[in-house]
């Protein structure tokens, strides 16, 4: 309950802010978008994780409030980098099940892109397969509104769930974000995932859906993705999630 208060108060005492992890172009290095994940600083408890306070937000009913502000400020902070002269990056935004179940999730993202003046093909909406099992009717009904509305969808943690196949057979996404897990055991001699993540990267092409490879740390583990054809990369390798002016001083020296 008291996590719960605080987390009421922490948007109004500007305690909540996102840091942006660049996703990289596997061939050419360049930039494509900015992962946005939330970040809390509590005065005295200092760092709150996000796998501890969503859970919350999302059995206490603050999750659809959380989640304007999310996708608020990283709608703002896209239009910004574009005011201070950088080409335009695509945004990424996280999305738990309630927020992409809800009835109205796509009118709400679009008017949210409105008010803040994104276009919406620079917004992606990231959701794990997870969010997706067992609702397919409000599933079709988001995907089909942020489709129509020109927003992109990648499924995230990809290959930890359970029906994954299945998933991509039913819902066309634009992008899925093989997990880090597979990623970790590319080079590994025990358990490699090579077979799996070369399946993984050969069906979404075959389906015209990019590839993102998540948590890449090491030189090999990237060369590798490359003799795999991935099409993009995320990891601490490249860059770690940054504050939004370090991003940006990040984006002028790479364009
Ligand atoms: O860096 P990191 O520890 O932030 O991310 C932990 C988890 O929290 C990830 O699974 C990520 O998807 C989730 N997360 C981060 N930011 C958000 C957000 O704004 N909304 C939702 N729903 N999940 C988020
Ligand atoms: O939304 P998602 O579950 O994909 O959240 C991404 C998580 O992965 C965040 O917690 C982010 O901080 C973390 N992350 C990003 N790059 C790396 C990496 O190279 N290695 C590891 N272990 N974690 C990473
Ligand atoms: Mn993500
Ligand atoms: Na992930």
């Amino acid at each position: 309950f008291m996590l719960q208060n605080e987390l009421r108060k922490a948007i109004e005492r500007e305690e909540l802010r996102l840091v942006y992890q660049p996703r990289i172009d596997v061939k050419t290095g360049a930039v494509t978008s900015a992962e946005a994940l939330l970040r809390w600083k509590h005065p005295n408890w200092g760092t709150v994780l996000p796998s501890e306070f969503i859970p919350l937000a999302e059995e206490s009913g603050q999750m659809a409030e959380l989640g304007e502000w999310v996708l608020r400020t990283a709608s703002k902070q896209s239009v910004d980098w574009q005011r201070a002269g950088i080409a335009p990056i695509r945004v990424a935004v996280n999305f738990s099940a309630h927020q992409f179940l809800h009835r109205d999730a796509g009118e709400r993202i679009r008017r949210i892109l409105e008010q803040n003046e994104l276009r919406p093909e620079l917004l992606e909406i990231e959701i794990t397969e997870t969010a997706l099992m067992g609702n397919e009717e409000s599933v079709t009904r988001t995907l089909r509104q942020l489709k129509s509305a020109g927003i992109a969808v990648s499924i995230d943690d990809f290959g930890t769930g359970y029906s994954s196949l299945n998933y991509l057979r039913r819902f066309p996404v634009d992008s899925i974000k093989i997990d880090k897990s597979f990623v970790q055991d590319l080079c590994k001699s025990a358990s490699d995932s090579t077979p799996f993540v070369q399946a993984i990267v050969s069906l979404a092409q075959s389906l015209r859906m990019t590839v993102v490879a998540e948590g890449v740390e090491t030189e090999g583990q990237l060369s590798k993705l490359r003799a795999l054809h991935c099409d993009e990369f995320q990891g601490y390798l490249f860059c770690p999630p940054v504050e939004a002016a370090d991003f940006e001083a990040f984006l002028v020296r790479s364009q």
